[in-house]
């Protein structure tokens, strides 16, 4: 008789599964439906890390068991192919990213095979093919013909737009208050430019100013790009947060990108000129400690209000900013700054403010000019010192000399202020403010417009031609745009993207008029906004998902993937999916119900993997040498899921005992097994009902660690005698989710024609499963009659219903009347009866 030899069994079933289309997912089958979702990889050419299927597998397993529980389940897989290094391959090479791409998905999709996955491959789905990305570039131009509706609060056509009544009869002005309202729209923001290498880079391909390649100097440059409104639909990102069963860490992620604050507009005139500088203060509580005022380099105040003398060190400031990243200028380091000459007057109580220009004053927020308050905010405090300014306390507190407090307190100093606390302070301020038409209560968010543009030959093409009419979307029938062939992938040596080289693609004449098309491409993040989408409707050629489809499928019941996409990712598809939902193309909100984070598997040296530790470890070679079953349930095996855990490839050896003991038991090595048919005895049912018990409920908490040791302990006592039909059968079942291949196996063994996937999974009964379970009799005028198991120590009153309702009681109870009953808690109830 055969060993457990994984390199047989685990061929043969995908095939089977292959040939049976197994995992089809189908709508109108009358089921409740389940949507489990994987992060879609990116094909790299190293090919796939354990780390890959640790989500896989948990998904998995969960979809196994829930089409053994009656759902119809889809569980799809598809490819996030955008990306940079095909094309720089490509540069290099002059292999076209397509033909990399390929080659590396038919290698993924051969591994991710191997591992027995339950996909639906008829739903595969690549974001880089014209089938696909046809439905990117369509998803795009609706949000260029949209606006976000403040009123409606939701996106509205751009031709349904009520123009301002000022605008309404000058159609030129009309329509450029229109152009700027689109939720895709084109502004000039800085790229990073590599004179050396005469390329625009990626910021993934600038560490510290470098270039990624070659280490040399980058700057940074103004172009023309395509930005995305995401920042009108702040509020509702974050407001639904609250709907979805995501972890805090991540919710909270979310929350900080997005970082709503509250607080005011202030309005300050100019001593000298009267012109107008507006803050924006999270503290109008400290305005009357508010001892200078600072704009940002950038800021259009800045050259008018700065004196000759100043004007020179304010040029040379504004040219050394020009250079820095926001993130470089937030940081917290040494204050630099400038001073203007001139001076603001503080509404509260008229005190001259000096007026100087700093770095950590961004224009892209808020204002771009803020009070200083240096007494109860640091960054101030440190500004303060540094260029010898007052420092006035209004809260009572700790001395503000040398650090600033930043706590609570009453308010000190601060006239009709005097004795509130810091939240009625600001409440009162902001009413004295409005009362007096100086300021206004004001929220903020910090989150940004999202720059949807690359210089990049490898990405979507934008539906977009420049006309003289303006900005035009090209007509649906020329979706998808393909990118030009081209034979040379290397970059122009200028500003301008490849697809600018290929002057005859450039030149459109057609139905959206007469120009040239938009040369930028989009970024890797566009196909992955809306993939889930896709795969509920993957061949659909008249819309991206057809809407009674999507409305059977969605919402994502279950998202399983990297906690490296906390933010980005999952806050564009969110925003995706917000604005398909404002259009009722989708009829849910929310894309992704819950989502959980697997932990990063590490090496065996206990750090992350990565080629140049050489610690990578590829799923083949333990797929060759174990099986892709022990892979999966080693994986599963290593710990929580959501844990970070070092991978130990001796740690396969104790799922791999497992298997081979269960393999065993159940085939034989020397002889055939043959199965005990009679009813299992009460020690075999206990366990049994216990493992169904904590198992089913494990993989509904994705405890999956705990169930494998739930199952391994009930193999060995169950495997102390030779096998029970019942038992064999119970316990293949309960498997089958961790360790499909060698489960079909069984089943086949155990008689059974069809695949173990549609099973129904086994049913427990509680008391069954209690912990300390006994066996109480039944007994009618002292003969016993039936028995129960039921948990040690149930109460008389439960024990005496459970006799009385019991329906083999009941046949012999029939016709008599109850003289009286005896219950000896775990262990009878006796009821005396006498005929009528
Ligand atoms: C006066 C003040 C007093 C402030 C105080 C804080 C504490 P968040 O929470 O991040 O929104 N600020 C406003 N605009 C800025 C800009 N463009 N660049 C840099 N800093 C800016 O912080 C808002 C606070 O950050 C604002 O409130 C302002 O400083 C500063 F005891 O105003 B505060």
């Amino acid at each position: 008789m055969p060993k457990y030899e994984p390199s047989q069994i685990e061929p043969k079933w995908q095939k089977y599964w292959d040939d049976h289309k197994t995992f089809a997912a189908r709508e109108n089958t009358g089921k409740p439906k389940f949507y489990a979702l994987d992060m879609f990889p990116y094909p790299s050419g190293a090919g796939m890390h354990v780390g890959h299927p640790e989500g896989y597998t948990a998904t998995d397993i969960v979809c196994r068991y829930k089409r053994m529980q009656g759902f119809e389940v889809l569980h799809p897989m598809g490819w996030d192919a955008y990306g940079l290094p095909a094309e720089q391959y490509a540069i290099k090479t002059g292999t076209h990213p397509r033909i990399t791409t390929k080659k590396n998905i038919d290698n993924f999709i051969r591994q991710i095979k191997s591992l027995g996955f339950s996909y639906d491959w008829d739903r595969e789905i690549n974001t880089t093919d014209p089938s696909y990305f046809k439905w990117t570039q369509w998803i795009f131009k609706q949000l260029f013909n949209h606006a976000y509706d403040p009123q409606t609060q939701k996106a509205i056509h751009i031709d349904k737009l009520i123009i301002p009544k000022e605008l309404q009869n000058n159609p030129q002005k009309s329509k450029e208050w229109k152009n700027q309202q689109r939720l895709a729209y084109l502004a000039e923001v800085p790229v990073w430019w590599c004179p050396e290498l005469g390329t625009v880079l990626a910021n993934e391909e600038v560490i510290d100013g470098k270039s990624e390649r070659g280490n040399h100097p980058c700057e940074r440059r103004p172009l023309k790009q395509w930005m995305l409104r995401i920042t009108s639909y702040a509020d509702r990102l974050l407001g639904d947060l609250e709907s979805v069963d995501w972890s805090d860490s991540i919710k909270q992620m979310q929350r900080n990108w997005i970082g709503k604050s509250t607080g005011a507009k202030i309005d300050f005139e100019v001593a000298s000129t009267h012109e107008k500088i507006t803050v924006f203060t999270t503290r109008p509580d400290t305005l009357f400690g508010a001892s200078y005022m600072v704009l940002a380099p950038e800021h259009p105040l800045a050259s008018t209000l700065c004196r000759p003398e100043y004007q020179a060190e304010l040029e040379h400031y504004q040219k050394i900013t020009k250079s820095k990243s926001e993130l470089e200028r937030g940081i917290d380091r040494e204050k630099t700054g400038v001073f203007l000459g001139s001076f603001a007057l503080n509404p509260v109580n008229k005190n001259l403010l000096p007026i100087w220009v700093s770095d950590f004053v961004m224009m892209g927020y808020g204002t771009g000019a803020i009070m200083s308050v240096p007494a109860h905010d640091e960054r101030d405090h440190a500004f303060a010192k540094k260029f010898s300014l007052p420092i006035l306390a209004v809260i009572e507190g700790p001395d503000t000399e040398t650090a600033a407090y930043t706590g609570s307190g009453k308010l000190k100093n601060s006239d009709f202020l005097n004795g509130l606390e810091v939240n009625e302070a600001k409440k009162t301020m902001i009413e004295w403010l409005t009362a007096q038409e100086l300021g206004t209560a004001e929220t903020q968010y910090k989150l940004r417009d999202w720059l949807f543009s690359r210089q990049r030959y490898w990405g979507e093409p934008f539906p977009i031609v420049h006309t003289s009419e303006g900005l035009v979307a090209l007509p649906d029938e020329e979706l998808p745009l393909l990118p030009p062939e081209l034979s040379d992938f290397s970059p122009t040596g200028t500003l301008e993207p490849p697809l600018a080289k290929v002057k005859d693609w450039v030149q459109y004449s057609g139905k959206a008029g007469v120009g040239f098309r938009e040369t930028n491409t989009m970024p890797q993040w566009a196909g992955s906004c809306w993939y889930y989408l896709r795969y509920i409707d993957p061949h659909n050629d008249q819309a991206f998902c057809a809407k009674e489809k999507e409305n059977y499928w969605m919402p994502v019941d279950l998202y399983i993937g990297g906690a490296e996409h906390a933010v980005l990712h999952l806050l564009y598809s969110r925003f995706w999916h917000k604005f398909l939902f404002d259009l009722n193309l989708v009829t849910h909100p929310e894309p992704f119900q819950k989502l959980v984070n697997q932990g990063i598997i590490l090496g065996e040296n206990g750090e992350k993997m990565s080629k140049s530790l050489g610690n990578v470890v590829s799923p083949d070679e333990i797929v060759s040498q174990y099986g892709a079953d022990c892979m999966r349930v080693y994986e599963m095996f290593m710990g929580p899921l959501e844990r970070m855990k070092p991978w130990s490839t001796a740690g396969l050896e104790g799922p791999f005992r497992f298997l081979k003991k269960l393999h065993r038991w159940l085939v034989g090595e020397e002889q055939t097994v043959s199965y005990n048919t009679s009813p299992l005895p009460a020690s075999q049912a206990k366990i049994l009902h216990q493992t169904i018990k904590k198992v089913s409920e494990d993989i509904e908490n994705l405890r999956l660690n705990t169930a494998i040791s739930q199952l391994m302990i009930c193999l060995n006592e169950l495997s102390q005698e030779a096998p029970y039909q019942e038992a064999a059968e119970i316990l293949t079942q309960l498997t089958s989710p961790f360790a499909p291949h060698l489960a079909e196996e069984l089943w086949e063994k155990l008689g059974h024609s069809n695949s173990i996937t549609y099973q129904p999974w086994p049913h427990y009964d509680e008391n069954l499963a209690a912990e300390n379970s006994v066996t109480v009799v039944f007994q009618v005028n002292g003969k016993v009659r039936a028995e129960c198991t039921v948990p040690k120590g149930t109460s008389k009153e439960t024990l005496e219903s459970m006799a009385l309702s019991n329906e083999k009681i009941k046949s012999y109870t029939e016709k008599t009347q109850l003289l009286k009953i005896i219950c000896v808690p775990d262990k009878l109830v006796n009821l005396v009866v006498k005929a009528l």
